[in-house]
């Protein structure tokens, strides 16, 4: 019989480029070697592994999108390579890189002026400078239109009043890039650390990303600069354009999520005998890693399409809300099977599902909760909007 690769049934490697199968095994072998070994701790201690963030760096993980500026200029199906390999080892690690890629970069680079990224970008390439993205309130995050964080003109200045909710990276922040109501519409600020008037605490007692910072962040009369203020856009649209290059990784990332989740089980249901048999010999533990492997394969099919269609400068939202929806639900589907699948074991974070199943609790809420990618794909097929 021939022997496949279970977490690449589909041989997807070939469809790879070199350069690309080149960055995923880079990013894998620094997975292997620094991060795993060190996240569990992390995560029962509710810690970021900040010790990380030079490496990621160096490796040339952070903005790996953009052209210029100390950046990789690498292709979209990198980033998503990026991405999985990243959230292999834990959702947390992967979200740093998404805010401080998609949600911070891209506004600078993207709406910023030019004086703006040559100020902030290339040293948010070297890790030397974090950022977050301020969307999020706590009246409601799937309406961010509703939002009530304003900014009003004064002279050369912008005096921004109000809150945000959930904010990833927000307390090891330099650099928030905040979004807020204005007289012309809705404006990104770049509020910088140390501004008067602007606190970041962190949120804690959370079950879920453990091993990333989540914080609020508050204004209270902040003075920014008109320097500060991203040009470019007015809208909406600035803030879900963000959301959109970053929901594209994250289709990539619980793919690595239910690869880890799925692996594990297999070594653990090969070695564990009950009944005179190992677990894996039974039909209803086959059926149910056939079922994971049947979903993984799906969703790595789903990812690298969309990805060469981004390549292409033809990705549309919605097609980004259909791989966010299948593939966060697949892998959380697959973390809790696999949890259950190592019995009482399942429950410590000495295995990897029940601290992947954690995480994916936050990944199918955040960037768009999973019923509003379901929303969004009604709105498309029937032609109503139904928000
Ligand atoms: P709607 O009328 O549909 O659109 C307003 C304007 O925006 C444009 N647009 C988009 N542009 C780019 N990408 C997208 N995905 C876009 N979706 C819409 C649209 O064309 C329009 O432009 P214009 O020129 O006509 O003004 O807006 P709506 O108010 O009906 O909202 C629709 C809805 C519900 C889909 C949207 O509000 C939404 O996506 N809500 C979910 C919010 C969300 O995902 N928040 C995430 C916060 S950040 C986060 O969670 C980070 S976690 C990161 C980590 O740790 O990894
Ligand atoms: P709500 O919007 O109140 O939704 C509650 C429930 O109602 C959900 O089940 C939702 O699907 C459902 N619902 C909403 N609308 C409808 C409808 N029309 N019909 C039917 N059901 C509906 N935000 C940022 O801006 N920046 C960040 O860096 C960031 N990081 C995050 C990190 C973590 C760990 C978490 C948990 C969240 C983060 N968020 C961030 C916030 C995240 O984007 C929001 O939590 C998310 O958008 C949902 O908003 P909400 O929590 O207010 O839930």
């Amino acid at each position: 019989m021939a022997q496949l690769n279970p977490a690449d049934l589909y041989d997807i490697d070939s469809l790879l480029s070199e350069e690309e199968r080149m960055i995923r095994d880079s990013v894998a072998r620094f997975v292997d070697e620094r991060a795993m070994p060190i996240i569990a701790e992390h995560f029962d201690n509710a810690t970021f592994p900040r010790e990380l963030i030079a490496e990621v760096a160096d490796l040339g993980l952070l903005g790996s999108s953009i052209e210029g500026y100390g950046c990789a200029g690498l292709g979209s199906v990198s980033y998503g390579l990026i991405c999985q390999e990243l959230e292999r080892c834990d959702s947390g690690l992967r979200s740093f890189v998404s805010v401080q890629s998609s949600l911070a970069m891209y506004p600078i680079y993207a709406y910023g002026s030019e004086e703006q990224r040559e100020r902030w970008l290339p040293g948010m390439a070297r890790g030397e400078i974090i950022g977050c993205f301020g969307l999020t309130e706590s009246h409601g995050g799937s309406d961010p239109g509703a939002m009530k964080t304003h900014a009003r003109r004064d002279g050369d200045d912008w005096i921004i009043n109000g809150s945000k909710m959930w904010i990833t990276n927000g307390s090891i922040a330099d650099i928030a890039v905040v979004w807020a109501k204005t007289e012309e519409g809705i404006m990104g600020f770049v509020v910088e650390k140390g501004m008067a008037g602007f606190d970041a605490p962190e949120i804690h007692s959370k079950m879920s990303l453990r091993a990333s910072v989540t914080s609020e962040l508050y204004f209270d009369n902040v003075r920014v600069p008109e320097a500060n203020r991203l040009p470019n856009v007015v809208g909406l649209k600035g803030p879900l354009g963000c959301l959109t290059q970053a929901r594209y990784g994250i289709t990539w990332g619980p793919i690595g999520s239910a690869i880890a989740c799925m692996t594990e089980v297999l070594d653990y249901t090969a070695d564990r005998e009950l009944f005179g048999r190992p677990l894996a010999a039974n039909q209803a533990v086959q059926i149910r890693v056939a079922d994971m492997a049947r979903r993984i394969t799906a969703a790595q099919l789903i990812s690298l399409r969309l990805g060469r269609l981004k390549e292409e400068g033809k990705m549309a939202p919605t097609q980004v809300s259909l791989a966010k929806w299948n593939n966060v639900r697949m892998a959380l589907d697959i973390a809790r099977d696999c949890r259950d699948l190592l019995g009482g074991s399942g429950i410590t974070t000495e295995y990897q599902a029940i601290r992947h199943m954690l995480n994916l609790e936050s990944v199918i809420t955040y960037e768009g909760t999973e019923t509003v990618h379901q929303l969004v794909i009604g709105r498309e097929l029937t032609g109503i909007n139904a928000f």
